[in-house]
């Protein structure tokens, strides 16, 4: 027990005061308790509000005491622990997760029925928190759950952005962005803590001091802000452990405020609080292409700087000797966000805590790693020496240091081959920090997120850090969680699966095999079919509601969702859609000989990207054209309901027959939706690229349809020349698909709408869309084909979700720990 503070004599007062009781009168008090005392309202007189808050409430009263008493005992251990930082946290709702996690399902289901409580109108009170942009965001927040669910300490480090994803419409078939003000309502997970703000400085310049004779650097900076840590607990699965997520959000610093209030000017200093809150104010909507804005460096800087100082001087304990800090914390730097952080600790270890250089170089190269998220080279972050210079002068001082004494070991190494070291330096000819190879230095491990991304970053991107550093890089494939993305997000699955072979599944995801047998079992896989019909139903009643949707229930579901981007291509989803639309109607094709399909995409633009939001309309307009040709009624059918999301997501993938994972070999670096497909028995169409590689060996070739050029392929016509109409030529319904998108079959007859499209992929086609084309079609027509057996396309469904286990989050979590943190579960 803790000792209590002095004069405590209640027994209460001496620990947590322990949960409420878990059972449903338990609950039912609880809940009226927090409607009564934490709302102000009566039953009666609630609002859906105060009753989802009442829930959200009276489910973090079970969980808190499990948190604290984690928390005292990881800070009476010596256990190291990791520091997941990371810009972006894609969350989703948070109350089923928390239900599940504390075994309470059942008993807030009865107690709100009891109370003559809707608990579906509750579900859909909750906002979710966008905190990212897609696969990157969504993979931390699958990590954080893993590592609860398997006790390992940890904290998850990020910023509480008062502003999230935006929240995207469509006016006449174009993306309107719409701010995303997910914290109107307040949020009930969340535990500010004021008072334990942390001072952050930015700007300035830096001065040499003499110190009892040793000379040293010292930053002296011009502005500072307040960093406000808002923890929110992350329960592991059933096991009592609550892990933090730690987000900080920014505010104006007193001090600072208080000098210009003094001097009579309110309105300044009221504007000095705005431009402090602006850093936390948005999430940068750019996914894999790098933003190069200051405000962005500052939120990068704003959140490391917290996270390092939180855990060196609130989690670790006092007089903590840092020398041995690599035994207590690993920094996990996802992508190249956080890398910041490494100037940082290096400028409190020498500067703050005098320690030497080289011991805290050797002591900040064990406290990091770091993963790499893309192969895109307009995804690696560089930020301009001045603009990095004017606001953490300091810190790039310490990256000159580093990068001087790097390149001297290169040149002992290699002797003076200067195109080496101009193609090594953290500092690249044009003036840019490239924080890829600053992460990549100081990084005691480097991994990429999937075996061919992983074996391309060694071989291509930072060859010459692999030939200098041997035994740094490694791999570690992606995962997803399946307490959310099958338990929750599926629950009929969940309850077959666990019919056939128990519930050591949801903790233990490669005992999915043992559904393998039953892949041959003719009433397994009936009850297989008719779960992804619920499933269908469920959709459409959502898309119904949320959108005013409708889905025929025999089609075959064909999804694309993902961010938009060129890379990813859909485009070549759509030109694949444009030529079944054209077969039927040109009547090459008989309507009724080809199985029924619904396409629906899910897919956001970043607001600057052009060529992204041409696509998105044009999907829209294909969609218009399609959905209202009587010739194709009953056959094809587009849906793209806006603003995609977690939410939505776990209503549409356990809904999918076919899972579209179509990007052009080398590009998508791992891919995560491609694994929740798998996972809940849907088929890929795929390209060999990402941990599509990996999906496709696991469930078989027979299970899988692959289409496409192979990485080397891709790089074999870029050397020959590659000349994408030469592509349309060859194929006629090609050049007839792109015909009808340029010529204004989509735009009421105006041609120059979507000619920008057409033209594009005629004469430059950076993604090789064309050159695909045809191969992709021969896979589409195999799926037609192969969906008209049903026995067999379920028997391969099936043979999916048995086969898929290894792409757990808890797998990569397990790889993680053994390849690079090294830590250990709190028993
Ligand atoms: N990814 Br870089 C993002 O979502 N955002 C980014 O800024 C960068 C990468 C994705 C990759 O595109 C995807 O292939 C991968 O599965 C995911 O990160 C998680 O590793």
């Amino acid at each position: 027990p803790v000792p209590a503070p002095a004069g405590a004599t209640h027994p209460l007062a001496i620990g947590p005061v322990g949960a409420p009781e878990a059972t449903v009168d338990g609950f039912v008090a609880q809940y009226l308790r927090n409607l009564n005392f934490d709302r102000g309202v009566t039953l009666s007189a609630s609002t859906a509000n105060d009753r989802f808050y009442a829930l959200a409430y009276t489910v973090r009263d079970y969980l808190v005491a499990r948190w604290l008493e984690g928390v005292r005992r990881y800070r009476a251990s010596d256990r190291k622990a990791v520091c997941y930082l990371s810009a972006e946290y894609l969350l989703g709702r948070q109350l089923d997760n928390n239900l599940l996690a504390s075994g309470l399902s059942d008993i807030a289901a009865e107690a709100l029925a009891q109370c003559g409580v809707d608990i579906e109108e509750l579900r859909a009170q909750e906002v979710e928190p966008g905190l990212g942009n897609g696969g990157l965001g969504r993979l931390a927040a699958c990590f954080i759950d893993s590592l609860a669910t398997m006790s390992v300490p940890n904290v998850g480090y990020g910023i509480r952005y008062e502003y999230g994803i935006f929240r995207q419409t469509f006016e006449d078939g174009r993306q309107v962005e719409q701010p995303d003000s997910w914290l109107e309502l307040g949020s009930p997970w969340e535990f500010p803590h004021p008072e334990a703000a942390q001072t952050i400085s930015f700007g300035g310049s830096t001065e040499k001091y003499d110190d009892g004779g040793v000379t040293r650097s010292r930053w002296v900076p011009a502005w500072s802000v307040q960093a406000v840590p808002y923890n929110y607990m992350v329960p592991g699965y059933q096991n009592g452990r609550v892990n933090t997520l730690r987000l900080w959000s920014s505010r104006a610093n007193h001090a600072f405020d208080l000098s210009v209030f003094n001097a009579g000017d309110y309105v300044e200093a009221v504007r000095a609080q705005t431009f402090a809150e602006n850093i936390s104010k948005v999430l940068y909507p750019e996914d894999s292409t790098a933003q190069g804005k200051e405000l962005r460096l500052q939120q990068q800087y704003f959140f490391v700087a917290a996270s390092i100082r939180d855990f060196i001087d609130v989690v670790l304990p006092e007089d903590f000797d840092l020398t041995r800090l690599p035994e207590r914390a690993i920094f996990q730097l996802n992508d190249t966000h956080p890398v910041i952080g490494v100037p940082e600790l290096m400028r409190i270890l020498v500067d703050e805590k005098k320690m030497e250089w080289d011991a805290a170089w050797a002591v900040t190269q064990q406290c990091f790693a770091y993963t790499c998220h893309t192969l895109l080279p307009e995804a690696l972050e560089v930020w301009p020496i001045d603009l990095l210079g004017r606001l953490l002068p300091r810190h790039l001082e310490i990256i000159y240091r580093i990068n001087e004494e790097f390149l001297l070991a290169v040149r002992e190494r290699f002797g003076d081959d200067e195109a080496r070291i101009r193609d090594m330096s953290i500092i690249s000819p044009d003036g840019a920090v490239r924080m890829a190879f600053l992460a990549t230095v100081a990084g005691s491990k480097v991994n990429g997120v999937a075996e061919l991304h992983s074996q391309l970053l060694r071989e291509k991107v930072l060859p010459a850090f692999d030939e200098f550093f041997p035994g740094k890089f490694t791999n570690v494939t992606n995962g997803v969680t399946p307490r959310r993305f099958v338990r929750l997000a599926n629950p009929e699955l969940s309850a077959l699966i666990t019919e056939a072979i128990g519930d050591g599944w949801l903790t233990d995801l490669e005992r999915l095999r043992e559904l393998e047998p039953f892949a041959d079992d003719a009433d397994f896989r009936t009850a297989f079919g008719e779960m992804k019909a619920a499933n269908k139903r469920r959709l459409a009643a959502t898309l119904q509601a949320r959108d005013g949707l409708t889905i025929a229930d025999d089609h075959m579901l064909d999804v694309m969702v993902k961010r938009l981007h060129e890379y990813k291509r859909q485009m070549l989803k759509l030109l694949h859609i444009v030529t079944a639309y054209d077969r039927i109607v040109s009547g090459e094709v008989e309507a009724s000989s080809v199985p029924g399909r619904t396409f629906v995409f899910g897919a956001k633009a970043a607001p600057g990207y052009d060529m992204a939001k041409r696509i998105i309309h044009l999907i829209n307009a294909v969609g218009s054209v399609v959905n209202d040709d009587p010739r194709v009624e009953g056959r094809l059918k587009v849906l793209f309901p806006p603003n995609y999301n977690v939410t939505l997501a776990e209503r549409i993938i356990p809904a999918a027959d076919l899972s579209e994972q179509i990007s052009l070999a080398g590009k998508e670096a791992s891919g995560t939706g491609n694994m929740k497909f798998a996972l809940n028995g849907a088929l890929t169409v795929g390209t060999d690229d990402g941990a599509n590689v990996e999906i496709r060996e696991l469930v078989g070739d027979d299970n899988f349809f692959l289409f496409g050029m192979s990485e080397p392929e891709v790089e074999a016509l870029w050397a020959r020349g590659y000349t994408p109409a030469e592509f349309a030529e060859k194929d006629a319904g090609l050049g007839r698909a792109l015909d009808l998108i340029g010529s204004g079959a989509f735009s009421g007859g105006d041609a120059s709408v979507f000619a920008p499209i057409v033209s594009n992929l005629m004469n430059d086609d950076r993604f090789m869309v064309l050159a695909d084309y045809t191969s992709y079609i021969a896979a589409q027509d195999r799926v037609d084909d192969a969906y008209t057996d049903t026995a067999a396309w379920q028997r391969s469904a099936v043979l999916n979700v048995a086969r898929s286990g290894f792409f757990s989050s808890d797998r990569s979590m397990r790889d993680y720990i053994d390849r690079i943190w090294h830590t250990e579960p709190l028993g």
